[in-house]
């Protein structure tokens, strides 16, 4: 059997401060069109893929970050993507940063399908950085002054014929994202990201240790869990920022089948056969017969390291 999507990892250049929606969405709705021209019918992009990556901006108004965020989805300015889509008959996911009627603040992406109907929303749960500017560090990543944590869990969704969730950004560096979604047996997790070339607190950290870290943690998402992921990045240099690129598709036996190269606006267009994720998911990973819950008890009850529960034998 084989249940095959075509699908278009999406990367993103830079986006600079100055640059406005529209320029942004005239790129995306390029890359529909290159996608589609190339075959796919699914396309993935990045995180906050609407502007720059803001949170290395400090303002000390909180609400002054406000323009960064989108109040309605699709909004004035993202209508257009949307009618594109649609019209080229194009499935996708996007990042962009939420803002609520209540008044709250979430970094989200979305499944939207061919029709042009937003199927699925996903809140980013694991935020990474500080709440107040921190003078120590050689860039901010305020993601945690901007973003409340998201309130939807990590739901699996029923979509192009196949099991499909999503992730936003530093959740690729926790098992726990993959597995809630294994444990719904995800087929396919699409994930977005913005991640720096260098790390603000530690100077001996290269781009290339980033990019092994970037790989390693959606490589063993994939295999641990036996799902594709497909993992799409901005890249490049955003106002003397820099992104490091690396977007990727991995299957499900952890190999990465496609990787961009460059740092500008592509896609990455990949055959993903959904039945590839079977032999994983009934074998090594057959989580019913294999998993030992009984011991797991500290994933959930515990939040930060505490004591060691070793204790010295005979005693
Ligand atoms: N966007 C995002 O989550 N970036 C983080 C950077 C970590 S450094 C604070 C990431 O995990 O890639």
């Amino acid at each position: 059997m084989s249940r095959l999507i075509t699908v278009a990892a999406a990367q993103l250049g830079p986006i600079q401060r100055a640059d406005s929606r529209k320029q942004v969405i005239d790129r995306m709705i390029a890359l529909l069109e290159k996608a589609k021209a190339q075959g796919a019918t699914f396309v993935v992009f990045p995180e906050l893929a609407l502007t720059t990556f803001f949170p290395r901006w400090y303002h000390e108004d909180r609400a002054e970050a406000d323009q960064w965020f989108e109040r309605s989805m699709p909004g004035p300015d993202t209508q257009a993507l949307f009618d594109k889509a649609k019209e080229l008959g194009l499935a996708m996911s996007f990042g962009y940063a939420e803002l609520t009627p209540e008044g709250r603040h979430f970094n989200s992406s979305i499944l939207v399908d061919r029709g042009g109907r937003i199927v699925a929303k996903y809140r980013k749960i694991h935020l990474p950085g500080h709440v107040e500017f921190d003078a120590e560090r050689t860039h901010q990543h305020l993601e945690k002054r901007y973003f409340e944590p998201g309130d939807l869990g990590f739901p699996v969704w029923e979509f192009e014929g196949g099991l499909f969730g999503m992730a936003i950004c530093n959740d690729r560096r926790w098992p726990e994202t993959y597995r809630v979604m294994g444990l719904q047996g995800v087929e396919m997790v699409v994930l977005g990201y913005n991640t720096p070339s260098a790390n603000s607190q530690s100077p001996n950290e290269t781009a290339a240790d980033r990019l092994f870290h970037h790989r390693l943690s959606v490589q063993a998402g994939a295999y641990q869990n036996s799902t594709w992921v497909v993992a799409v990045g901005k890249a490049g240099t955003e106002d003397g920022h820099h992104l490091f690129g690396g977007t990727l598709i991995a299957a499900p036996d952890g190999k990465i089948v496609g990787e961009i190269d460059h740092e500008e606006d592509g896609v990455l267009v990949h055959p993903c056969d959904l039945d590839d994720t079977r032999f994983g998911k009934a074998t090594i990973f057959d989580f019913i017969r294999h998993r030992r819950v009984e011991h797991y008890g500290l994933i959930t009850e515990r939040t930060g390291v505490g004591a060691p529960l070793g204790k010295p034998e005979g005693a």
